[in-house]
């Protein structure tokens, strides 16, 4: 049995406490954590788990075999760093951290340590569709790769998220960034924003729609959209064009197609617990059954940072209104092996 403590229980933190009590195996939360107490005390009495006050002291904890952070971005860091120096498997969700240099001092803690213990939380790679995709891609059916489009579409942030500009980029876009290099088997080489007209369903300083062209080292160039305001659903979307056809992405459980009173119309996703429902169920699984099994799965603290990398570059190219060429180092031998 894997006892996990968990730091931060907010929509996320909340929804991998259900999924792991209710769904995957081998596994248990015994304790949580979250700034907000009173919120902590009622999902722990809901699940069981004792309060740890402390987030230090739940990642020290001896009865804690494995840890769980999904608290806000900017603390990935401190505990991430944290769960490494107790060495102890640690699942972060992504981004791992909103700067390249906290995830390079992550990446340096973990390599120093001499272990893989991270597995970053970039669910998409563990949804059939994605992973339908990618076997399409690596099967030549389609060719090289020539262009990707990509939509990114929320109703509105989740909860009270004030998102920021910058946010959409590293918070949202990360899952592009991430995996995009993942489907194609590619690094990139420069990213162009282009920042559009404004909705005005938004009622604050905030950029929304934003978009950004990103060319591969051989020349492949994707087109991102990221719209986290569009109102009429959760819709994500991904094409590949390449020299013999395309290849696009399918909603896994896309309900029927209907056809009544000279409409023909299908369901979109509310959001992303509904749209990504079987990925996280899969990513939870295999994490868990990785740690018992000894080894660290997934997505590693340096995906985490090339998607941080990308994303301060993304940044820079809206606050200089200018290409920015790509600078993240390449991956050390240490996580080659662990790729997947
Ligand atoms: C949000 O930033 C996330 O990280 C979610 O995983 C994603 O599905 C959502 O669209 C983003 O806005």
């Amino acid at each position: 049995m894997l006892n996990i403590g968990v730091i931060g229980v907010g929509e996320i933190g909340k929804m991998h406490i259900e999924k792991i009590t209710s769904r995957i195996s081998n596994a248990r939360i015994i304790r949580i954590n979250d700034t907000n107490e009173s919120y902590a005390i009622s999902v722990a009495k809901k699940y069981g788990a004792e309060i740890e006050k402390d987030p230090h002291a739940l990642i020290a904890a001896n009865d804690v075999d494995a840890v769980i952070i999904t608290c806000w971005d900017q603390y990935h860091e401190e505990f991430t760093l944290a769960a490494i120096n107790e060495k102890k498997p640690v699942f972060c969700e992504k981004p791992l951290s909103n700067t390249a240099d906290a995830c390079m001092r992550i990446m340096n803690a973990e390599m120093e340590s001499g272990k893989r213990v991270l597995t970053v939380g970039f669910m998409r790679r563990f949804d059939k569709s994605y992973i339908s995709l990618k076997e399409t891609i690596e099967s030549g059916e389609i060719g090289e790769p020539l262009l990707i489009h990509a939509q990114h579409r929320n109703v509105a942030p989740l909860g009270d998220l004030r998102f920021t500009t910058e946010m959409s980029i590293s918070n949202s876009l990360a899952h592009e960034f991430d995996v995009t290099r993942w489907l194609i088997n590619e690094e990139y080489e420069s990213i162009q924003f282009i920042e559009p007209k404004r909705t005005r369903n938004v009622n604050y300083d905030y950029s929304d729609p934003q978009m950004a062209i990103l060319r591969t080292k051989s020349g492949v160039h994707i087109d991102f959209e990221v719209f986290l305001n569009a109102r009429y659903g959760y819709d994500i979307q991904c094409e590949v064009v390449g020299e013999e056809g395309t290849a696009r992405l399918q909603d896994s459980n896309r309900s029927v197609t209907l056809r009544r009173n000279g409409l023909c119309s299908q369901s979109v996703y509310s959001n992303w617990k509904e749209r990504f429902e079987e990925a996280y169920d899969n990513e939870l699984r295999q994490w868990v059954d990785g740690v018992l099994a000894g080894e660290a799965i997934g997505p590693n603290a340096w995906d985490g940072y090339v998607a941080a990398s990308v994303a301060e570059s993304c940044i820079k190219s809206r606050l200089e209104r200018r290409t920015v060429k790509l600078d993240y180092i390449n991956c050390p031998k240490f996580y080659e092996k662990s790729k997947k």
